[in-house]
C-alpha cells in the first residue's frame, strides 16, 4: 500500500492547529497533529519541503523503517520541530494501519490493559477561595485528580490561570506578539503551600492533586516546594526546572519525596533516558506529537516501565484532537500508564473541525470502538478558521530578567 499524498493543513477554530493527512493508492487516509504552539509554520515548511517529497511512493505499512529513515536520515535529528514533524507523519500511518486492519489502534500496540482512561481536570482561579469553589465542582463533576494552579497575589497571567478568560482556548490563540508577565519565585513559593494546604482542610485526601510548575524554579528552589508540600501529599510536582538539566533532579530528589513528573518538552527517548535510569522522576508526560508520534511512545513506555515511571501524557490546548485520540490509545494499552491530562472536549468550532467519540464518567474517559485513532478532520470547516500567528508569552523578573514562562 503505497503513500500517494500527503496534506498539511493549519487552521484556527479557537487556536492555532497543525494536521497531517496521508492518503494512500488504496483510498485509505490518516491524520496526525503537527501542533508546535507559537511555530506552527517552521513544521508546516519542514514538512512541506523537506518531509513529504521523501515519503510520496513508500509503502504506509513500515511505519518503524519511516521513522528510522525521517529520524536517521536528516543526519541534524531531534529538535521540537522535525520531532513534530515526525510525530504528525507517525501517528498519520498508524491511523492507516488501523483502518486497513479495522482495528482500534490500542489493539494494535497490545489491547486494553484497563476499562477507561484516568485523567486529571485542570482548576485554576484568581485566589485561593476561587481555586478552591472550582475544586468542589470539578469533585462533584467525578474527577479524581485535579491540577491546582493560582494566580499569585499581585503577579497577573501566573501560568495556568486564565485571568478571566473563558477557556484556554480564547487565552492562547491569538496574540500577535509574545505578551510578557511578571514573575517573582519568592512570592510563588510563599503563597502555593497555602493553596495545598486549604485545599487539603477543605477537600481531605481522597482527591489526589498535583500542580505545574511550569519549569521556573532552580533545583534547590523546586526542592524547597517539593519539601513543603509534603503533609499535602501531591500526585505530583510539573515541570519543576527546565528538563535540559537532568542533574537539577537529582538535587529534587535528594530533598524531598514529593513525586515529579516531567517532560512535555522531550522530544525524544534520550531526552528521558537520565531522568528515568536515574529515578529522578516519577511520571512521564511527553505527547505523542512533540515526542516523535505513537512509536516513539510505545518504546518510551515500555522503557520506563523498567524503572517503575509511569505515563502522564500532556494534554494541553495545544494538542489537537489528533493528538488526545493516539493518548487515549496508547494509554489504554499501556501497562505503567498513570493518568491523563485533560481540558475537556473543547469548543464548539474545535469540534466543528474535529469530531471524535470519547465520553467522561467517574473520573475517567471511554472511546468507542473505531479503526485506527478514531478522529476526524473536516477540512471545509477548518478553511473558515484561517491561521492567525500566535505566541506563547513570556516571563520577566522584577529587574527585567528573562525568565521561563
Ligand atoms: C502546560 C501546557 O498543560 C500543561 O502542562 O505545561 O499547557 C503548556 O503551557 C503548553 O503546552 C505550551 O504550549
Ligand atoms: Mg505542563
Amino acid at each position: 500500500m503505497k503513500i500517494k499524498d500527503i496534506k498539511v493543513f493549519v487552521c484556527c477554530p479557537g487556536r492555532n492547529f497543525v494536521t497531517v493527512k496521508i492518503i494512500t493508492d488504496h483510498g485509505v487516509f490518516g491524520l496526525g497533529d503537527a501542533t508546535l504552539n507559537g511555530r506552527e509554520l517552521a513544521v508546516v515548511a519542514y514538512l512541506e519541503e523537506h518531509v513529504i517529497p521523501c515519503l510520496i511512493g513508500r509503502d504506509a505499512h513500515q511505519i518503524e523503517d519511516i521513522w528510522q529513515y525521517l529520524f536517521k536520515g536528516a543526519y541534524w535529528q531531534n529538535g521540537a520541530v522535525s520531532m513534530a514533524a515526525i510525530g504528525a507523519i507517525d501517528m498519520a500511518l498508524w491511523d492507516v494501519k488501523g483502518k486497513v486492519a479495522n482495528l482500534p489502534v490500542y489493539q494494535l500496540l497490545g489491547g486494553k490493559s484497563r476499562r477507561g482512561i484516568t485523567v486529571y481536570a485542570h482548576v485554576n482561579g484568581e485566589s485561593i477561595e476561587d481555586v478552591l469553589n472550582h475544586l468542589g465542582k470539578a469533585i462533584k463533576e467525578g474527577y479524581k485528580v485535579v491540577r491546582l494552579q493560582c494566580t499569585i497575589p499581585g503577579t497577573e497571567g501566573t501560568y495556568g490561570t486564565l485571568g478571566g478568560k473563558k477557556n484556554y482556548y480564547e487565552l492562547q490563540g491569538n496574540r500577535p506578539l509574545p505578551p510578557e508577565h511578571p514573575w517573582s519565585t519568592n512570592q510563588y513559593l510563599n503563597f502555593i503551600p497555602e493553596l495545598f494546604k486549604r485545599a487539603r482542610e477543605k477537600f481531605g485526601y481522597d482527591i489526589e492533586l498535583c500542580h505545574d510548575i511550569h519549569s521556573r524554579l532552580t533545583p534547590i528552589e523546586a526542592a524547597q516546594l517539593g519539601k513543603m508540600l509534603e503533609p499535602y501529599r501531591l500526585k505530583f510536582l510539573e515541570d519543576a526546572v527546565t528538563y535540559d538539566n537532568p542533574e537539577g533532579y537529582k538535587v529534587i530528589r535528594n530533598h524531598t519525596t514529593t513525586p515529579v513528573a516531567l517532560g512535555e518538552k522531550f522530544n525524544t527517548i534520550w531526552d528521558a533516558k537520565p531522568l528515568i535510569e536515574n529515578q529522578y522522576i516519577d511520571f512521564v508526560r511527553t505527547a505523542a506529537t512533540h515526542g516523535g508520534g505513537i512509536t516513539s511512545l510505545k518504546k518510551l513506555a515500555d522503557f520506563a516501565s523498567l524503572y517503575h515511571v509511569r505515563l502522564a501524557p500532556h494534554g494541553a490546548p495545544d494538542l489537537s484532537p489528533i493528538c488526545f485520540m493516539a493518548h487515549m490509545h496508547v494509554d489504554l494499552w499501556a501497562p505503567n500508564f498513570g493518568v491523563q491530562e485533560f481540558i475537556g472536549f473543547g469548543t464548539p468550532e474545535l469540534n466543528d473541525v474535529f469530531s471524535f467519540s470519547a465520553k467522561f464518567k467517574d473520573g475517567e474517559i471511554y472511546i468507542k470502538d473505531k479503526p485506527g485513532l478514531g478522529v476526524d478532520f473536516n477540512e471545509e470547516a477548518a478553511k473558515q478558521y484561517p491561521y492567525k500567528r500566535s505566541y506563547l508569552p513570556v516571563t520577566r523578573l522584577n529587574d527585567g530578567t528573562l525568565w521561563n514562562w
